[in-house]
């Protein structure tokens, strides 16, 4: 009797675990190679800042805290060759909205290639600080929305202490950011001794000589926010590079879980530019814009620097809005950027799944490889042109991969496959 049992069990067991493994397996080929590849110890998972352990929170603190301090020489010497002070990001970016061939970073097919490389290098200076944080978090702005965000108004609201400090700001202060991790910190001024070579192109304000845009005369020194309502008292549209977009009437920088998820389908959005499109009005030209109207997801990326930024009474730009040096908003930007960046790699993914064609290297994604193949795009930005090349990115894949010469559109692409060849993945791609 008791053999009896003990077989009966062990058939059972059995059969469990065949059934475990046949489930396994089944979600496996389900979803590819990107769960194995996920699994990799060396692929870095990044998470929405929400999701972050206590312990998580207070390394990025420490770890932002050092960079916006310690200047890059002295941190190499601390932290080794990865490691680059705050500013570095700041003038960088303003270096290619002012490159004389017309804006490096934004306003085209660049604009993901460029803030894709920007936080790979921001990524590992932060984790040459803190390593045990191990990925750069991003922020998932369809958690803060106030239609029905997780977040909402709750001590986790991205606009509270515990994070970017408040939306609102008061006249009485100069409408300067008050509180959260960033609360009252001062814009720095263009450092000639370490950025001089730049200086050409970016040497801050030419009012105030604050890490600012060249025509910025905004002279308060604290990072500065102005009220989103005196965007629709200023202006009915926006302009950037090439591009001039109206407001809508109901504009709201909240966007729904479905505004995001949108452009992520690689069957409505079949190419590079397309899904830029979908993202990011502000990349489509000015004669393709009428049939791209009206806007909805596609002032996800652009509406976030507007409305927290906005402009005030006399038309200065809060920091968001100012598109050189937005990343004095230093959670913030990269919160956003790293965002839509997720939106572009699940998009990519979607698409190689759909047709693995267009994620060959001869295919690249539809990135536009010539002006005769897409003649909008600014010289500079194609896909074998070095990105930024006035300030170009020669260390984003780390220490054993240095390219002096400076990463392409091209190298950026190919090195940041997902599920291929990426070094970082996104929370929610692992559980796709
Ligand atoms: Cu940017």
């Amino acid at each position: 009797m008791t053999m009896k049992i003990v077989a009966f069990v062990a058939v059972c067991i059995l059969a469990l675990c065949w059934v475990q493994l046949a489930s396994a397996s089944e979600v496996d080929s389900e979803v590819g190679t990107q769960m194995k590849w996920s699994k990799r110890p060396r692929v870095r998972v990044r998470k929405e800042l929400r999701s972050l352990t206590q312990a998580e929170y207070s390394l990025l603190v420490s770890g932002l805290s050092t960079m916006l301090s310690v200047p890059t020489a002295q941190g190499q010497a601390l932290y080794g060759k990865q490691y680059k002070a705050y500013d570095y990001f700041i003038v960088k970016h303003a270096v290619s909205v002012n490159d004389p061939r017309g804006d490096q970073g934004h306003a085209g097919s660049n604009f993901m290639t460029f803030h894709r490389a920007w936080l790979l290098e921001l990524e590992l200076s932060l984790l040459s600080v803190v390593p045990e944080l191990r990925a750069l978090p991003y922020w998932d702005i369809t958690l803060d929305n106030s239609k029905g965000g997780r977040y909402f108004n709750t001590p986790n609201y991205i606009f509270s202490s515990r994070w970017a400090g408040s939306l609102d700001s008061s006249a009485a202060e100069n409408f300067a950011v008050k509180d959260g991790l960033f609360g009252w910190r001062q814009v720095g001024k263009f450092n000639w001794e370490v950025y001089g070579e730049y200086a050409p192109i970016y040497n801050g304000s030419l009012t105030t000589g604050l890490l600012r845009s060249p025509s910025s005369t905004l002279n308060s020194t604290y990072v500065t926010r102005f009220p989103v309502s005196n965007l629709f008292k200023k202006n009915t549209s926006m302009t950037m590079g090439d591009t001039t977009v109206p407001i809508p009437a109901d504009f709201d920088w909240g966007y729904s879980a479905a505004d995001y998820w949108r452009c992520t389908d690689a069957a409505a959005y079949r190419n590079w530019t397309a899904w830029s499109y979908c993202l990011d009005i502000t990349t489509v030209p000015q004669e393709l814009l009428k049939q791209y109207m009206p806007p909805g997801a596609a002032l996800l990326h652009p509406g976030v620097h507007w409305a927290v930024g906005s402009l005030s009474e006399q038309g200065d730009m809060g920091d968001m809005f100012d598109v050189a040096t937005s990343p004095n908003e230093v959670l913030l930007f990269f919160g956003h950027h790293a965002n839509i960046d997720r939106n572009n790699m699940i998009w990519q993914a979607n698409l190689a799944r759909r047709n693995p064609a267009a994620a060959s290297r001869q295919a690249m994604y539809g990135y536009p490889a010539s002006s005769a193949d897409y003649p909008y795009d600014n010289p500079g930005c194609y896909l074998n042109d070095v990105v930024n090349a006035n300030f170009r990115f020669t260390d984003i894949f780390g220490p054993s991969a240095v390219k002096p010469s400076g990463f392409t559109h091209a190298d950026v692409l190919w090195g940041t496959r997902p599920g291929v060849s990426s070094p970082y993945t996104y929370d929610s791609m692992v559980r796709m």
